[in-house]
């Protein structure tokens, strides 16, 4: 067995996994920061999200980390973080939840809902123009795991849809650009965007006011729709709120935000287009990820390489 393992997450997980570790695997040395680290130079493994920059530059034998979460944003951003093989998650639970939202989202806009939720506040009796799915073009910034799981569900429900990605993708029934040279053919066949970019400094500010112009707004949706469950490094909040004022963009779902919890003064709040959600779309469960976070733990003991180890240069 390796030595000890630390785990490091900020917000309201953090008992949780502490428990499933001992639990599942009984026998390791699990220290809980911040108030149970004990002697740093024991620590070898270290299982974090959101934590504090510099902390993990005080473990001198960290051999790996293993984060908690699909993106590794909080970490890379972290410039004393060791040089050690980093893993993130992959894993269908997540998958699922992140597919279960962008469905939602993408037909709650397609369907309209939102008009008919402030007309049912209204007693108002009227339906809508309702185009096929067929007519309709989803866009998915972000042909990785979830973004391409998600784009095969919205093409069974009958979506025109297409990814952009870093470098080509084939993936059958999904149209794909790629890189700078691919984006503006993108935007301008895209009515509903679907954001699922990791934040890395390319992707910092890329949903602007600029961008939002390129989007199709004279299809079938009946205007642009953006869906933003990635990050909120990628979002400029000011340039959605004047999208909206524009018509540029005629509704958008937010899950994420540049700051996190969005202030209390946001005009996004209020606005009568915009449905914002906690940063959970793809709520992590530590009980559905214990198994595989202890076969990377069980890898790094036996000398194995981690699956799902990130690329720090390119940044996810
Ligand atoms: P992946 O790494 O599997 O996919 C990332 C995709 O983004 C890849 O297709 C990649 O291109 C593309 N990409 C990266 N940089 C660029 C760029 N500069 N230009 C164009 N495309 C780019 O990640 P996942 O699908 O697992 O997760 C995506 C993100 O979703 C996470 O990083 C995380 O931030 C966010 N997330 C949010 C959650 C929430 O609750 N809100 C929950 C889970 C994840 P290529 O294929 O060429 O490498
Ligand atoms: C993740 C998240 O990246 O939950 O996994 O945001």
């Amino acid at each position: 067995m390796g030595g000890a393992i630390l785990v490091a997450v900020s917000g309201p997980h953090a008992d949780e996994w502490c428990e499933l570790l001992r639990t599942h695997a009984p026998g390791r040395d699990i220290r809980q920061w911040p108030n149970n680290v004990g002697n740093p130079a024991d620590v070898t493994c270290a299982c974090v999200w959101r934590m504090p920059r510099g902390l993990l530059a005080g473990f001198p034998n960290l051999k790996a980390i293993i984060a908690l979460s699909a993106g590794v944003d909080h970490l890379l951003a972290d410039p004393a973080l060791p040089d050690v093989p980093i893993a993130r998650i992959i894993h269908r639970d997540l998958t699922m939840r992140m597919i279960e939202y962008i469905v939602l989202h993408v037909l709650m806009h397609h369907r309209r809902q939102r008009r008919y939720d402030a007309q049912q506040r209204q007693r108002v009796w009227k339906p809508h123009d309702q185009p096929p799915a067929s007519d309709v073009s989803v866009g998915i910034m972000g042909l990785g795991v979830i973004g391409t799981e998600a784009a095969k569900v919205l093409v069974q429900i009958g979506f025109k849809v297409a990814g952009w990605s870093r470098t080509a993708k084939k993936v059958n029934g999904i149209g794909n650009f790629h890189g700078a040279n691919g984006l503006d053919e993108f935007l301008a066949r895209t009515e509903i965007l679907v954001c699922v970019l990791p934040a890395t400094p390319e992707t910092d500010g890329i949903l602007n006011l600029r961008l939002f112009r390129r989007l199709k707004r004279d299809g079938a949706a009946g205007g642009a729709f953006l869906i933003n469950a990635a990050r909120g490094q990628l979002q400029v909040d000011a340039d959605i709120a004047a999208a909206l004022e524009e018509g540029v963009l005629a509704g958008a779902t937010l899950d994420v935000f540049p700051t996190e919890p969005l202030t209390p003064e946001s005009p996004l709040w209020s606005h009568p287009a915009v449905t914002i959600t906690p940063h959970n779309a793809g709520d992590i469960s530590p009980r559905a990820l214990i198994r595989d976070v202890i076969a990377q733990i069980e890898r790094l003991e036996s000398g194995l390489t981690l699956h799902h180890l990130v690329d720090r240069g390119a940044g996810y």
